[in-house]
């Protein structure tokens, strides 16, 4: 299977230009974009309504964007200042939906495009959420347990007036965990007066929270790999899977790949990578990443056969399944042909927009079944919505039920993409597929309820 990508649709050109010029300094959120227009032109070709109701433009507009001062007080008594954000893309399908990002790096541009592949990710799981995205430039790894506290109370004594479980529901990302989702849940209630569980997703399981919502998108992503070996026969056993990052995501896609019979041997942090033959020990991992909150080389130091590679390249490690599950754009296409020269045969994004598009390219080339993760790491929103459902019904599921109805869901994400790739002519291509797919569930929701 070969896939090559056509220039943008004469139709979709000129959306595409007018959102860099009003958008000159956000290259993440064009690369998102330039993605999603490649793949809707057959979409609208056939559906010339959503052109003259002029869906494209609406849908590349957020529908609101907040920007805000976080001041906050360290353990010094030193006055700090960050900057908050909450980008509320699009509402059609459902309340805004979307995870919060603490990280040095976070920017208008990288709310953005995470914000605009949650309206597309969020549609494919057909749960009712609209798309939205948070997040704030601090560094909480540079912050005491306290400072965090603090912190994540500034944050949202001025977020949760734009939050609701009929509003906006947030969730976490990198940087923001069961820790962090504590303190502002704490807050919110405090500042309202209302313990309103379905404004928050990711809660502790005693207040709240969803079983199997903190193993989601990991177990999801495993599963989004398992159906596309499926499709020809092959299976996850007996394969070895190269996995970056060593936060939520990457710890259950590798606790996944154990149990369906793989062998992970990889995980990694910014400092570097460790590769475990053995397979990597989760309870180690866990314990040196989430309890301790130490450096990737603490793994290899206590973890007899296991070497850490400082600052090194996760993907020149060979294996037959990537799970890129750190953050964007950390594959590119040199990591890519390494892969492919390793062998690899499916790659399944546990990040969001973690293999940049020359990378994508490598791999359509070579014929490896490629999981985006509009599709691939859906499963950890898709529990947050049903982490929703039970907080409305006052109802909690057990775990195997949860992990059944995360399984259905993943199968049909998996269907209805692998559908759409086939209908708008490029089978195989799941890029394409969920773009599509994503695509015209909002766009119809949005042509019915007319031009706002
Ligand atoms: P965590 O904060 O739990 O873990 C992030 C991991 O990625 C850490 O190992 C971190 O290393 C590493 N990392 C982060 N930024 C960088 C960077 N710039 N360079 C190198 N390594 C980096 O986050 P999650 O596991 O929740 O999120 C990982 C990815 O999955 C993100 O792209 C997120 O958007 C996506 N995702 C998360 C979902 C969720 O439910 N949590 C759902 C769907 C997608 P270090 O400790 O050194 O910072
Ligand atoms: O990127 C994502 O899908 C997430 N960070 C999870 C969002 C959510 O609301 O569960």
């Amino acid at each position: 299977m070969t896939i090559t990508t056509p220039a943008l649709d004469p139709a979709l050109h000129p959306i595409f230009e007018a959102s860099v010029r009003r958008n000159p300094h956000e290259p993440e959120f064009q690369q998102a974009l330039h993605e999603v227009l490649d793949s809707i032109g057959p979409v609208v070709r056939e559906h010339p309504e959503y052109l003259e109701a002029g869906i494209v433009e609406r849908l590349v507009e957020p529908e609101r964007q907040v920007m805000f001062r976080v001041p906050w007080v360290d353990d010094a008594g030193r006055v700090r200042v960050n900057r908050g954000y909450r980008v509320q893309f699009n509402s059609a399908l459902g309340p805004y939906k979307g995870g919060l990002r603490f990280h040095p790096s976070v920017d208008l541009s990288i709310v953005k495009f995470l914000g605009f592949e949650q309206i597309f990710k969020n549609a494919l799981t057909a749960q009712g959420i609209g798309g939205a995205k948070g997040g704030s430039d601090v560094d909480p790894h540079a912050l005491s347990a306290r400072e965090v506290e603090r912190f994540c109370q500034s944050f949202m004594t001025e977020l949760y007036r734009h939050l609701g479980e009929h509003t906006d529901v947030p969730a976490g990302d990198i940087g923001v965990g069961a820790r962090e989702i504590g303190f502002l849940f704490g807050q919110y209630r405090r500042i309202t007066n209302r313990h309103e569980s379905g404004m928050f997703t990711g809660k502790g399981v005693e207040w709240g929270g969803a079983n199997v919502r903190t193993q989601a998108t990991g177990y999801g992503a495993v599963y989004f790999a398992q159906d596309m070996l499926a499709v020809d026969g092959r299976a996850v056993e007996g394969r070895t899977g190269i996995v970056s990052g060593s936060g939520n995501v990457a710890t259950y896609v590798i606790e996944k790949l154990h149990q369906l019979g793989g062998r992970a041997i990889t995980a990694s942090d910014s400092s570097g990578y460790v590769v475990d033959e053995r397979g990597i020990d989760v309870e180690l991992l866990r314990q040196v990443k989430e309890v301790e909150r130490r450096r990737i080389s603490e793994y290899a130091e206590r973890r007899p056969g296991s070497r850490f590679v400082p600052g090194g390249r996760v993907w020149e490690v060979p294996g037959q399944l990537a799970f890129p599950s750190a953050t964007q754009n950390e594959l590119a296409e040199a990591d890519a042909r390494a892969l492919v020269a390793g062998g690899v045969e499916a790659v399944a994004e546990g990040a969001n927009m973690p293999c940049a598009p020359g990378a994508v390219r490598v791999f359509h080339e070579a014929g490896v079944l490629f999981g985006p993760g509009k599709a691939a790491n859906a499963g950890g929103v898709a529990t947050s919505a049903l982490e929703m459902s039970q907080n409305a019904a006052r109802q909690r599921w057990s775990f195997e039920e949860s992990e059944d109805r995360l399984r259905a869901i993943m199968l049909g994400i998996h269907q209805a993409t692998l559908e759409a790739s086939e209908r708008y002519g490029r089978p195989g291509d799941y890029v394409l597929g969920a773009n599509a797919a994503g695509f015209v569930r909002v766009a119809d929701a949005m042509l019915a309820q007319g031009v706002i």
